[in-house]
């Protein structure tokens, strides 16, 4: 039987190389952030693997798939279902980007602690509302659906494997070779002709839109590697030849704790596809959709810490608008406004109540009575704190890394209203729930301080730290 964790593990390594042949590009990054997390490694040992052990951190990918329909979202959540993956977080790009990027999105990945350990494997999969009229008018939404209607991304076959994966916990080893094969597959490169008029037509909504809804197919659009430290990274690359866009996005390298995500990307590559001309003359052209990527993962922030991030980097908006920076200068500037307001410490983190952490005995001392709160215990050494990595994403750079790649703007009609479709209809259209990737971090904690009682043989619950009230 190849158990789900098994099958997802399986398909991680498929599909890398499917979209190592794919985009050879893909590769140089890949082998550049192993070279350097071998190096991070070998300068700080246990350090480096703080947040994941270097097995899992070199197999860690994520992907980023995008879909057209509620219908084709619904088969996604069964195929990603029968590996472990289950949808976490509402994203709308619509609204977090500036440039016309008419989608809804959610990251399917493991919520277990264990499984996450096994295989973290993520890819974020974002869907087209077709109905919002700040980007579709009533006549392209029709056509739209016309032609989403009439495409088949995934063949039922693999839907049967997928359901049949998920009700018995895996699949036998002839089935799961056919499963990874077939589900590898749906998210290959087509070689069909793109419609040249339709897709221009739907460019000149939204490069993501053409993308979507102008080919009959969907593919992987990046698979992003984990690296140790993407600032070496993103230097390396140059070096290369491979131009990476200007600024790294998230929190600002500082002298701190890694916090949430910090990612950064190549434009997207010229990749020939064969198009279909309005006279009917099937032609050689080449379209720059697909780019690589490449992140940090850094500690998993409570609302707290989200609060404080999303602050800083308004203040940081403020701080520089209207003045032109360069990158440096922008995460230099960044990096003195966390100086000032992050607390420094994982143990300020914790006290502060400003990022997850697991708790474990460090020392039991038979025959002494524990102390009976988290805060004593951990100040007297009874218990250590282990940070939880972030699984999940960043909205503001999901958006940027979207428009970085983008040739257009497009166009957004914002005196229009929009589509109400938030995270309930997403999770309706999923078919099962949506997970809170708050919920998901507190509850690893909370299985943590329970272990910890339990050792202890506490009479009492240990409470998590509380948030400083603000003011
Ligand atoms: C997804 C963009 C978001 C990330 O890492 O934030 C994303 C896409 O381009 O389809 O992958
Ligand atoms: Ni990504």
């Amino acid at each position: 039987m190849v158990d789900a964790t098994a099958l997802r593990a399986a398909f991680a390594r498929r599909l890398s190389a499917m979209y190592g042949t794919e985009v050879p590009a893909y590769n140089t990054l890949v082998e550049v952030a192993q070279e350097v997390n071998r190096e991070v490694l070998a300068r700080t040992g246990a350090d480096a693997e703080r947040l994941g052990s270097i097995g899992r951190v070199t197999a860690e990918r994520h992907g980023a798939i995008r879909v057209g329909t509620p219908a084709e979202l619904a088969q996604v959540a069964r195929i990603f279902g029968a590996m472990g993956m289950y949808p976490v977080g509402y994203y709308d790009l619509r609204e977090a980007a500036s440039s016309s990027v008419p989608v809804v999105s959610t990251a399917f990945r493991p919520v277990d602690e264990a499984e996450l350990a096994a295989n973290p494997f993520r890819v974020f999969t974002s869907m087209l509302v077709t109905g919002d009229r700040r980007f579709f008018g009533a006549d392209l939404e029709r056509r739209l659906g016309e032609f989403l209607g009439a495409r088949r991304l995934f063949p039922p076959r693999l839907l049967e494997l997928a359901d049949r994966a998920e009700a018995e916990g895996g699949l036998d080893d002839e089935a799961a070779e056919e499963f990874l094969t077939l589900a590898t597959r749906a998210f290959e490169l087509s070689a069909e002709p793109v419609s040249r008029g339709w897709y221009a037509e739907l460019e000149r909504v939204s490069a993501v839109a053409a993308d979507i809804g102008g080919v009959a197919s969907t593919h992987v659009n990046h698979l992003t590697p984990r690296v140790l430290d993407i600032d070496a990274l993103y230097a390396r690359m140059g070096e290369r030849g491979i131009t990476m866009i200007d600024a790294i996005q998230g929190p600002p390298r500082w002298d701190g704790p890694d916090l949430l995500l910090r990612q950064t990307s190549f434009r997207a590559l010229a990749e020939p596809r064969m198009f279909r001309e309005d006279d009917g003359r099937v032609v050689r052209d080449d379209l720059r959709v697909r780019f690589g990527e490449v992140e940090a993962r850094g500690i998993a922030v409570t609302p707290a810490g989200r609060a404080l991030y999303d602050a800083l980097s308004a203040e940081l908006d403020r701080v520089l608008a209207g003045q032109r920076v360069t990158a440096e200068e922008r995460n230099a500037a960044g990096a003195e406004l966390w100086s000032d307001r992050v607390p420094p410490t994982e143990a300020e983190l914790v006290a502060g109540d400003l990022a997850y952490f697991t708790f474990h005995v460090l020392d039991a001392r038979p025959g002494a009575v524990p102390p009976a709160d988290l805060a004593t215990l951990l100040a007297d050494g009874w218990v250590g704190a282990r940070p939880i990595v972030y699984e999940d994403f960043l909205p503001r750079s999901a958006a940027g890394i979207f428009q970085s790649n983008l040739t257009s703007d497009g166009a957004k009609d914002v005196t229009a209203a929009g589509a109400d479709f938030g995270a309930d209809a997403l999770a309706g259209v999923l078919g099962r729930p949506l997970h809170d990737p708050y919920e998901l971090y507190a509850s690893i904690r909370a299985a943590s301080l329970a272990r910890v009682r339990d050792e202890l043989g506490l009479a009492q619950e240990l409470a998590p730290p509380a948030a400083r009230q603000p003011g």
